[in-house]
């Protein structure tokens, strides 16, 4: 497949770009480097500084004789997407290409505008490029398990079926989102259902949980071509912040007390996923919905395996409750379905205490680089 890949540089996107690449099939990324200069505006650097996109993409074709074409860019000017759509006629997207972090969303008026206009008007520009130059081109947008929030029902995969006064009808399901980040990719789901109903574009929203890792396979063969992983409180996802928390000997964050619950997946799933998806398109004018995680574990169940492994690895490892920063609910029920993937042949990494004591000792490598200071919580909401 000729696979297009909307948000090439970043903690997904570069490593799906290897992914498929090693797996045959042929790659373009596209990047405006939006996250790196986030990072240096805001001083919340990566862990392990990288090279940029064109030059990790010379190191990858060195180590894999895998091409893969870059190109820098924005995905929300349309005539340069239209140009990458024209030059390399992809048969799919995959769309990372949104301003990923909740807190950076929820930081101000500047954020807010910024993550609204980026993650709606990218969205838009795709399906618009879709449908002038290729309709059959199915789109694979990332989505996140955010958009249903916590209801005190059962979270179905992408629809509900209601039943009201003795009729029946399937709606999406309802979507109560915690941070102005999550309402947009309620509102970019709710984009392309609508286009689907309009246009006979064939669309698949993975609805993802947090990610944890920092290795795939493919990047076991050069340090330069690891993903950037952030631990700060604005970038840094749960998980990744305890790892690297754990290593500098900063007691782990758990926010409030700590029974928030959320469906997780290592990022070497997250590959598989996407590719399940890249697989199995939908009919032309369906809007194909998957919820895209392995285990759910609570803030605290993840403070505890990493205490474990902490433990194992002679660390010590303490767990500090911090005034929640958040608007959230932190004891709540969860219960979401997630067979769509399971029944396309996914085989999930579980989070034993091996694989964490795995990414702590690869952390551990670069514990002179860590900077606590970026550790404790700065934006509230
Ligand atoms: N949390 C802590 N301590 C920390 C950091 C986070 O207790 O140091 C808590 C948060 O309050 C929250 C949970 O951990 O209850 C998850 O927070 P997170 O920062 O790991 O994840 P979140 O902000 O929800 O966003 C991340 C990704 C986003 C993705 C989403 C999936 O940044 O791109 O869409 O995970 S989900 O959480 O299912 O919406």
């Amino acid at each position: 497949m000729r696979i297009l890949i909307l948000g090439g540089d970043g903690y997904l996107g570069w490593p799906t770009a290897m992914y498929l690449s090693r797996r045959g099939h042929e790659v373009a990324v596209v990047d405006n480097y939006f996250r790196r200069r986030a990072c240096i505006e805001l001083n919340r650097e990566p862990l392990i500084a990288l090279p940029n996109l064109n030059r990790r993409a010379t190191l990858w074709e060195r180590v894999s004789g895998h091409r893969l074409t870059v190109h820098i860019g924005d995905v929300c000017d349309y005539p340069f997407l239209l140009q990458v759509f024209r030059e390399f006629e992809p048969d799919a997207v995959v769309h990372y290409a949104e301003q990923p972090a909740a807190p950076y969303s929820m930081m101000g008026h500047r954020q807010a505008v910024f993550t609204l206009t980026n993650n709606l008007v990218s969205t838009t520009n795709l399906i618009f490029a879709v449908k002038e130059c290729n309709p059959a081109c199915h789109i694979v947008k990332l989505g996140t398990m955010g958009v249903y929030g916590t209801p005190n029902i059962d979270i179905e995969e992408g629809y509900l079926e209601v039943e009201h006064k003795g009729r029946r009808h399937r709606f999406l399901y309802p979507k109560t989102p915690g941070s102005l980040y999550h309402l947009t990719k309620a509102q970019d789901g709710d984009l392309l259902y609508f286009y689907c109903r309009m246009w006979p574009i064939r669309v698949t929203d993975l609805n993802q949980g947090p990610v944890y890792g920092l290795t795939t396979g493919e990047s076991a063969e050069d340090e330069r071509l690891l993903p950037m992983f952030n631990y700060d409180d604005v970038f840094g996802t749960v998980l990744n912040r305890f790892l690297v928390q754990a290593v500098a000997g900063v007691p782990l964050t758990v926010y409030g007390q700590g029974g928030q619950t959320r469906g997780y997946l290592n990022i070497q799933d997250t590959l598989a996923c996407v590719e399940l998806a890249l697989l199995h398109p939908p009919a032309p004018g369906e809007y194909q919905v998957f919820n895209q995680f392995v285990e759910t574990f609570s803030v605290n169940d993840l403070a505890r395996k990493v205490q474990d492994a902490g433990r194992a690895l002679d660390l010590r490892v303490e767990v500090q409750h911090l005034p929640n920063p958040r608007r959230e609910a932190e004891e709540h029920y969860y219960n979401p379905a997630q067979t769509g993937l399971l029944s396309l042949g996914l085989k999930p990494h579980y989070l034993d205490e091996a694989t964490l004591c795995r990414m702590v000792q690869l952390v551990q490598k670069y514990r002179d680089q860590i900077q606590p200071e970026l550790i404790f919580p700065q934006v509230r909401w």
